[in-house]
């Protein structure tokens, strides 16, 4: 995976070059700014709210997705704390595919979308720029390694857009927001001020500090966070 980017670290298994920074981990950990609180409850007929920048609200029912062309990819997560989950088989929609049948139609004439707001059924958010989000591959997953999505991962459906950190990819979708200019940004913490593209390979961990020195601090949040996260576990 990944032969196309030039090899920029080598890690720490022998022959598999991950971005820069990140350490492989064993699985895939629950994990986010969820802390111990367990997964939100999936509704009964969960859908996804498309609306702003004046265009046509749509509401699209999640099983519908299954009905839309399909897409398989096989891609690693990076977590901008610095683990990397590898070769997760993901299967889903592309959102490009949603955007194209779905979105555009429903858009004001004349308006310019240049950003896209995914909002999680627990309140999360994150924001993408429009060309980040029609990337190929960019996906709504509902599928993950061969099985429906597991509450920890993001039921019903999740973004998952494995060339930019983890924070970026919303789990359990319920909204998304069209944007014709970029929304004000939300910070966390000081020190957990997003980038705004967020690229793995480049390393685009902070909106202004740089990457290398945050490594170890942000390294060290691992622990704690994966201990609460799985805390808040609803998966067997
Ligand atoms: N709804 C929601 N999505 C979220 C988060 C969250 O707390 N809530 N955390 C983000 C972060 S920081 C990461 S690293 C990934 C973790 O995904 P996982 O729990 O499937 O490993 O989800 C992202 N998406
Ligand atoms: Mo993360």
């Amino acid at each position: 995976m990944h032969l196309s980017h030039t090899c920029v670290n080598v890690c720490n298994v022998p022959g598999v070059t991950l971005p820069p920074g990140q350490h492989r981990v064993d699985g895939f950990p629950r994990f986010g700014t969820h802390l111990h609180h367990p997964p939100p409850a999936v509704p009964a007929a969960p859908a996804i709210e498309i609306s702003g920048a004046d265009a046509a609200v749509v509401s699209v029912p999640v099983d519908e997705l299954t009905s839309l062309p399909r897409r398989e990819l096989t891609a690693d997560f990076h977590c901008v704390a610095g683990w990397t989950a590898t070769d997760l088989r993901w299967e889903g929609v592309a959102l490009e595919t949603l955007f194209r049948t779905t979105i555009e139609p429903a858009i004001a004439p004349g308006a310019t979308i240049t950003h896209l707001e995914f909002r999680g059924l627990d309140g999360y958010r994150s924001i993408l720029t429009i060309e980040d989000a029609l990337g190929d591959d960019v996906l709504l997953a509902d599928r993950l390694g061969g099985r429906p999505l597991s509450r920890d991962h993001g039921a019903p459906v999740r973004l998952v857009t494995p060339q930019q950190y983890g924070f970026m990819s919303t789990k359990h979708l319920c909204r998304i927001a069209l944007h014709t200019e970029p929304p004000k940004a939300f910070r966390r913490t000081p020190l957990i001020d997003a980038h705004p593209r967020a690229r793995v390979w480049e390393e685009e961990r902070h909106r202004y500090l740089p990457a290398k020195p945050l490594r170890p601090v942000y390294r060290m949040l691992i622990p704690p966070l994966r201990f609460l996260s799985a805390r808040g576990s609803r998966d067997d």
